[in-house]
């Protein structure tokens, strides 16, 4: 009898130590995980993960457990802005949404649910990711009016296939662990093709395991990997970094440490040099530390995570390792929590002037403050040296005061000068344009 109260005793103490776990833990910056045990990730073909790959974290490092935090001494709270629905008609999204004057915001498609990063083909396709739906879409408007014709799905069953890019005819598409390749795809919208794996060499946690991937104008893609946790030094100089890899999967290597998750980067049209947004760690509070937007000048620099966060604040647990002055600085802090995702520079002329060379960020909204913030489109724009002079927002109206209906995920400049947004809350995608005053 006794031993039969131990086991139970056991099996109850396990499963509140796994509910926990799962709870807290979970929590990404910019949206919480996936429900999804590793267990199945494997079943998808994913790896376990090596033991060599375990991360160094306090449990696991003696020397560190007196740094670490207690889960009583988190800083800040929890609070998910609840689901509304959208607006229904034109004149609701009018009024729902704020804009500068000139403005005007409308529903471009309503037919792409949990929608993520987006790109355009040149006959004018466009492709659209998803997370947790694990499809791709293909949106057409034949005739270019702006209003889509139809909508494909060219991929499903992928894991969080977030990201995706073109190049010569195949769309590129992450899918957690790998990188897939679906050839000839806009020849083949009715019956696409089945995805080849490009590369299947990235960690398969979940945990910040979705990936926003695009090509640079060096012909290299480029593949962000996250930092599987809120905070934690991991020894595989994968984790936390944005990796790089030719077309054909070869000369994998890292291009940038030190990068919390990013899910959002862009080229400067004229410098060619790599921007990007990362977004800051959990728990340190509800105004700090800031997003940031950061800027990569060469291959091998360090942005500070875990050790330092927005250029300035020391770690309280991975801190006394190393200082800040070792790292680059974000170019443009953000808000704290507003969980800045896509991001582009404005290379159109179809908006005022003050515009030209800006950078657009789509930001997700925070869940890690009392008061929410993010959930909105904002702009940076360039002093005369090229550096951020303003960070101002754009669009607003996606959060209300009873919730949010909406989440802005990527921006994409279309040819005619005018912006597209992406909502994976709302499943919709918006055209911005500006009609003058
Ligand atoms: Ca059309
Ligand atoms: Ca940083």
């Amino acid at each position: 009898m006794i031993r039969v109260m131990r086991i139970w005793f056991y099996i109850i103490a396990v499963s509140s130590a796994v509910v926990a776990g799962s709870v807290l833990p979970a929590c990404s910056k910019d949206e919480k995980s996936n429900n999804v045990s590793e267990q199945s990730v494997r079943k998808a073909g994913a790896p376990p993960r090596p033991a060599s790959e375990a991360r160094t974290a306090p449990h696991q490092a003696p020397a560190a457990r007196s740094a670490k935090p207690a889960a009583d001494q988190r800083k800040g709270s929890v609070n998910q802005p609840d689901k509304i629905a959208p607006p229904a008609t034109a004149a609701e999204l009018s009024r729902a949404l704020t804009v500068p004057a000139g403005f005007q915001v409308e529903v471009f498609t309503d037919q792409v649910p949990n929608a993520r990063a987006m790109v355009l083909s040149q006959s004018g396709t466009l492709f659209v990711g998803s997370n947790r739906v694990g499809r791709v879409y293909a949106v057409v408007d034949q005739n270019g009016d702006h209003r889509p014709d139809r909508v494909h799905i060219v991929a499903e069953g992928l894991t969080m296939p977030v990201g995706l890019d073109l190049h010569k005819g195949a769309l590129y598409v992450s899918s957690l662990d790998r990188v897939v390749r679906l050839d000839n795809i806009e020849s083949r919208l009715d019956s696409p093709p089945k995805p080849v794996v490009v590369s299947d060499r990235f960690p398969g946690d979940m945990h910040h395991g979705w990936k926003f991937i695009r090509f640079g104008p060096d012909g290299w893609l480029y593949v962000p990997v996250g930092a599987p946790c809120n905070i934690c030094l991991m020894k595989d100089p994968r984790y936390a970094s944005i990796m790089r890899m030719r077309p054909d999967g070869s000369e994998l290597e890292v291009y940038a440490h030190g990068v919390r998750n990013t899910v959002g980067f862009d080229w400067h049209p004229d410098t060619g040099q790599l921007w990007f947004t990362d977004n800051g760690r959990d728990w340190l509070g509800d105004d700090a530390p800031s997003d940031e937007l950061n800027r990569a000048t060469e291959k091998g620099q360090h942005f500070g995570y875990p050790f330092c966060h927005a250029g300035t604040i020391s770690d309280p647990e991975y801190g006394v390792q190393r200082a800040c002055g070792e790292f680059v600085p974000p170019a443009r802090k953000l808000g704290p929590h507003v969980a800045g995702l896509g991001m582009r520079f404005y290379t159109g002329k179809q908006f005022p002037e003050s515009y030209r060379g800006a950078i657009f960020i789509a930001e997700h909204g925070s869940w890690n403050r009392a008061q929410p913030i993010g959930y909105r489109v904002t702009v940076v724009k360039m002093g005369p040296d090229g550096a951020p002079a303003s960070y101002q927002p754009f669009v607003e109206g996606w959060l209300q005061a009873n919730g949010a209906w909406g989440r802005p995920v990527d921006v994409l400049v279309h040819p005619d000068g005018s912006l597209l947004v992406s909502d994976d809350r709302a499943g919709r995608i918006y055209r911005v344009s500006y009609r003058g005053s």
